[in-house]
């Protein structure tokens, strides 16, 4: 049996250092220029970072941290930006010999970055019934193929449509389409695996799953409360607007278990100051929660809230915009009441005047905005805690008026894109009823598959033909060998992919991967030139077309990928114009327009040098919520129980990979080369267990009276609270359980994994 994830092998590389003072600086700089020249070669790589984040450029394909509104700097590209570019304009290229050469089971052996680094996919691929090797298919004969298998189903729900979030506006708009032509709602995306929970939260209390803040505002706001979120990492740009923030006078706190570096201090790498190795200090105040100890610590916060506005009435407490605008207040009030200190100080692992400290700065702040990712999304009770966040802005005010909001950090650049177009298993009444009438059809109202039902549901044999549009279900999915066992069963499996990963190699019966054009590249269809629109973290949509030549003529885009899979499969039944979405591109954003609110004169505002922000009520106070007005909800403590010898585990990200894709190995930040199988622990935990450092060790976690095993991890002595500690993802994703899901939202819990360490046996 070929593995599920890379193989462990001999651990004796690791380079170890203190970790980093301040982030970015020249070094970024220069790191990032020597990847793009290793990669793509000077010219094809300075002409991509040239046009990265333009006006009139493509968007960069790593996060969704928005661009400036008005003037932008020549290089509004950052590290990692710079690094998703040079593994997408590699010179290497994965041609059919590539896969003569090796077959399945041997690509299976090799780590994942080698599986990055082969190069761009340059031809379509197949993998036939017991096929040792992938063989080149024609265009024709792939999507013939997929037909078959489609039209060959019992019904349309045996099909599973998977989107990862770099898919542009268009092609997913025609994805959801063809899917639920098809007959199915199941589209799971990375976005249920991702910021779910946040959606949940937000539309239930403010009517609305998005952010409700602008660039300009977090700049220029007076307290940035960022919690749960590593942005030096992984939204490196917005590291530049923290510094305007600070510059201008804003405070920042940081919330985190991790004292990350990046929330430490910053040197502008485009600023003589920066590359002369001055920073100016973040985050002005640290807190070190403990793992899932976040709900407590903002219990607390709301308590300091009410004792000091009964110190100073009608001074801290927003009556007015209670009065007006929120519904739920007293009984969120007399709920607070039964909170007891000596609860949130044990269970958040603060100290009451750390939490104290974190409110005076909230209280005393005009405007305060509130960031967050995954670091509140993926627990059990993320929705209830992300409601509490919104009640801290509900009952100070701090909502819907400049410098004053919600900022849900999204993770892939176009996730936020995806969902307004209608990737979701249960888009709204409304949303569907209008897809109908522009395409004269009716779509299937039953809710379809989220990702975790999604695996069940081919582990069980119940769904039998899966397609991937992007994205590595496979290892990013929790619980990898229960998923692996999933895709195992499945007839055909289909990745429409750039690079090659782990999820081309555990497939079902039969394969295809179908290589695509990439956001850098060229994208011509018959009428001319095409390019695409994507929706960043604040709601602007804006153009993005690449300018390099594709990496191979065999690519199609995405979106021609998706209307002759389309045309094949439904044939004359379909009321959509496939040939002509395909051929001009104006055609789907005309359709889009009819469709989705906030698009009117859609051809003509993608023009705009910039974008346009989509409609967002929140900003103008109007919340379209069930009851009308704003709800504040009440969010019952619900800690972890841990036995004597368990930890609470995160699954985070390092420094050099983009999710499963893995750039490099060296988590510059936190001092850590050369080896990812490390576990990140508290030293008294490690002493307490008889652990030293660097000691090989086995992780087991407990979930339901099952247990699942990843073995060698070294063991990383790091400042995380007592009780906590954190390995990387994908690696660490064997051990997330599968049935291990948030209230509300069914988000993975890969941020509290309840684990025991002990030494390798
Ligand atoms: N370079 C790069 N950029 C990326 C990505 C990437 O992999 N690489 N991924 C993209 C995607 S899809 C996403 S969603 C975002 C992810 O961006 P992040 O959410 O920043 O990513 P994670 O590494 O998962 O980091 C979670 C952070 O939350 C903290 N944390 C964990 N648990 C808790 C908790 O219980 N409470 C609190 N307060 N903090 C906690 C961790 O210590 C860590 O600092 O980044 C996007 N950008
Ligand atoms: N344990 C644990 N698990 C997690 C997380 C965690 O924090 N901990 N985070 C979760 C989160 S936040 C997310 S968003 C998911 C991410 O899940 P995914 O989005 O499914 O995974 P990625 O690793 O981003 O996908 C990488 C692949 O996308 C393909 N690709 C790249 N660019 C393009 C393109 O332009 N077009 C097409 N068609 N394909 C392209 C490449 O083939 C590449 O191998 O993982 C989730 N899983
Ligand atoms: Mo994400």
């Amino acid at each position: 049996m070929l593995p599920d994830a890379e193989p462990p092998r001999k651990l004796e590389n690791l380079e170890r250092s203190a970790p980093k003072d301040k982030a970015v600086g020249t070094k970024a700089v220069t790191n990032s220029l020597k990847h793009v020249n290793h990669q793509a070669g000077p010219t094809r790589g300075a002409q991509a970072l040239y046009r990265m984040n333009q006006k009139g450029g493509f968007d960069c394909p790593s996060c969704a941290w928005p661009d400036p509104d008005g003037e932008r700097s020549r290089f509004e590209f950052c590290e990692n930006g710079a690094k998703a570019i040079a593994t997408e304009s590699t010179k290497k290229r994965i041609r059919p010999e590539f896969f003569a050469k090796h077959s399945v089971a041997e690509l299976a052996e090799q780590t994942d970055f080698w599986l990055n680094d082969a190069g761009r996919i340059a031809t379509p691929m197949v993998l036939e019934k017991d096929g040792t090797h992938y063989q080149p298919i024609s265009w024709d004969d792939a999507v013939a193929l997929i037909a078959e298998e489609l039209n060959a189903t019992e019904s349309p729900d045996e099909g599973i449509f998977y989107t990862s979030g770099r898919a542009s506006n268009e092609a997913a708009f025609l994805y959801q389409l063809f899917v639920r032509q098809y007959g199915t709602n199941n589209l799971p995306d990375c976005s249920n695996m991702c910021h779910e929970s946040s959606g949940a939260a937000l539309k239930q209390t403010v009517g609305i799953g998005k952010g409700t803040v602008t660039l300009e505002d977090i700049e220029t706001t007076d307290c940035l409360l960022v919690i749960g979120q590593n942005p030096g990492t992984n939204h490196p740009r917005m590291l530049t607007s923290m510094e305007q923030t600070v510059l201008k006078g804003g405070k920042i706190v940081s919330v985190n278990p991790l004292l990350e570096t990046g929330l430490k201090a910053f040197s502008h790498p485009q600023k003589v100051s920066g590359i002369l190795g001055r920073a100016t200090p973040l985050a002005s105040l640290h807190l070190p929660v403990r793992l899932n100890g976040d709900l407590p610590f903002l219990k607390g916060m709301l308590k300091c809230v009410l004792e000091a506005e009964a110190a100073a009435p009608g001074t801290v407490v927003d009556q007015d915009f209670i009065q007006t605008h929120t519904h739920g207040y007293d009984a969120f009030v007399s709920e607070l009441a039964d909170a007891q200190w000596s609860d949130l100080v044990e269970q958040s692992g603060l100290t009451e005047a750390q939490i104290r400290q974190a409110a005076t700065v909230f209280i005393e702040a005009k405007e305060a905005i509130t960031c967050w990712a995954m670091g509140l999304t993926q627990h059990h009770n993320a929705v209830e805690t992300i409601r509490e966040v919104v009640n801290l802005h509900l009952i100070t005010g701090k909502i819907g008026r400049a410098r004053s909001g919600l900022c849900p950090v999204r993770g892939h650049s176009n996730v936020q894109g995806d969902r307004t177009m209608g990737i979701w298993e249960k888009m709204p009444e409304a949303f569907l009823a209008a897809l109908d009438k522009e395409f004269e059809f009716t779509s299937p109202r039953t809710h379809g598959y989220d990702t975790c039902e999604a695996i069940r549901a081919m582990h069980a044999g119940k769904a039998r033909v899966f397609i991937g549009l992007g994205g590595n279900f496979l290892s990013a999915s929790p619980d990898t060998h229960y998923t692996a066992a999933a895709m195992r069963r499945c007839q055909l499996t289909v990745h429409i992919s750039t690079k090659l990963n782990r999820g081309h190699l555990v497939t079902g019966e039969r394969a295809l991967i179908l290589p695509c054009l990439g956001r850098t590249e060229t994208d011509h269809q018959k009428s001319g030139p095409q390019f695409v629109t994507v929706e960043n973290s604040m709601g602007v949509v804006h153009s993005s077309e690449g300018r390099l030549e594709p990496a191979s003529p065999d690519l199609l885009s995405e979106t021609a990928i998706i209307c002759r899979i389309a045309k094949a499969t439904l044939g004359k039944q379909s009321t959509a114009p496939w040939q002509l979405f395909e051929d001009n591109y104006e055609h789907i954003r005309n359709s889009i327009e009819k469709v989705i609110p906030g698009f009117e004169d859609y051809n003509q505002r993608a023009k705009i040098p910039g974008g346009f922000y989509l409609p967002n009520a929140v900003k103008q106070r109007i919340f379209q919520t069930a009851s009308g007005k704003a709800e504040m909800t009440i969010n019952p403590l619900n800690p972890i129980q841990l036995e004597d010898d368990q930890l609470l585990l995160q699954t985070f990200r390092s420094h050099d990979q983009f999710n499963t894709t893995i750039y490099g190995t060296n988590d510059r930040y936190r001092g850590i080369k050369n080896e990812r199988r490390v576990i990140f622990m508290n030293p008294e935990d490690m002493q307490a267990r008889g652990i030293v450092a660097e000691q090989p060790v086995d992780i087991t976690s407990h979930f339901e009276g099952e247990t699942r095993t990843a073995e060698l991890f070294l063991a990383i002595p790091y400042d995380t609270p007592k009780g906590c500690a954190a390995a990387y993802y994908p690696e660490a994703n064997v051990l997330v359980p599968i049935a291990a899901q948030a209230a509300h939202s069914g988000t993975p819990t890969s941020k509290s994994v309840i684990v025991t360490v002990a030494a390798h046996s």
